[in-house]
């Protein structure tokens, strides 16, 4: 396949490089306007084309791996070469995106939504290494992405699993209800995600599946406490060396996805009137934490 890729950070670079060897013509949108970008993964350089309108245009799919808060600003300017025709997948941690996205499309182009749990880290060269294996669940995002199924084969081919799931806003909470336990908690300690397993950190956890379940439940998603719990103790042994994004965010005084992981949280939790202080505690935590690097 002719693959466009925008947002070539962490999970963008697995990604870009796995489809590369799994033969399919990867091309970039990147910051700048450079016409070719090296990627660097595991220690294997990988040289694709970049920036280049004529391929946005012929490509048969746009795979979308920006930051949450980045998505407007990366896609608005390169719209106008999305043809009619050509697929549409998001991939990022959090909710909230997509509903601006499924606007900015006709009815009629397929978007997908996907959610994909592997652990890549960047090292200072810039060189990233894939440092924990999951599972990857792709979806449709509108009307026209139910037939699009066989995209998950592509991507499992490429970095297996890939399993299609008709109904993707359920994996997405999942993925959710993971971050926004694992990714606060990691960002305020200054941990890896594998300590989260200590009983230090187990009576927090589990106020916050409780809230999660309550939040869920009202979404209309069929879940349990203990289901929760089960999926994010194994995201944290899965990637039990990483430090989640939001760790790294803290750390390098990036911006965060708080607002698209805790912020969506608590956004719906408000919406059914249902309390979720331990969130809310976390939310307040992250933004002092960030205030506190700024002034440091
Ligand atoms: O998605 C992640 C992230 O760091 O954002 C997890 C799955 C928690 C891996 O670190």
């Amino acid at each position: 396949m002719r693959i466009t890729l925008i947002g070539a950070g962490a999970i963008g670079t697995l990604w870009a490089v796995k489809l590369t060897q799994a033969g399919h013509s990867v091309n970039l949108v990147t910051r700048g306007n450079a016409s070719e970008r090296t990627l660097s993964l595991d220690g294997t350089s990988c040289t694709l084309p970049a920036n280049q309108t004529a391929l946005m245009q012929q490509s048969d799919l746009w795979l979308i791996c920006t930051k949450a808060y980045d998505i407007q600003t990366a896609l608005l300017p390169y719209l106008p070469y999305l043809h009619r025709d050509t697929l549409v997948v998001l991939m990022h941690n959090g909710m909230g995106p997509h509903q601006w996205l499924a606007a900015q499309l006709s009815e009629r182009q397929p978007l997908l939504l996907a959610t994909t749990s592997h652990g890549v880290c960047r090292h200072r060269t810039g060189d990233y290494q894939h440092t924990g294996c999951g599972p990857t669940t792709i979806g449709p995002g509108n009307q026209a992405g139910h037939a699009c199924t066989f995209v998950a084969e592509v991507f499992d081919h490429a970095l297996p699993t890939v399993t299609w799931k008709g109904n993707i806003v359920q994996s997405l909470w999942f993925k959710l209800a993971i971050n926004s336990v694992i990714n606060p908690l990691t960002a305020i300690h200054g941990i890896p995600n594998g300590e989260l397993l200590k009983l230090d950190y187990d009576p927090i956890i589990r106020e916050l599946c409780q809230e999660l379940a309550n939040v869920m439940r009202a979404e209309g998603i069929h879940t349990t406490v203990t289901e929760i719990r089960q999926q994010i103790d194994t995201v944290a042994k899965a990637t039990a060396n990483n430090y989640s994004s939001m760790n790294r965010d803290v750390f390098y005084q990036r911006p965060t996805e708080l607002e698209y992981i805790t912020g969506y949280v608590l956004q719906r939790a408000a919406a059914h009137h249902i309390s979720a202080p331990h969130h809310q505690q976390l939310y307040q935590a992250v933004k002092q934490g960030q205030r506190n690097k700024e002034s440091s």
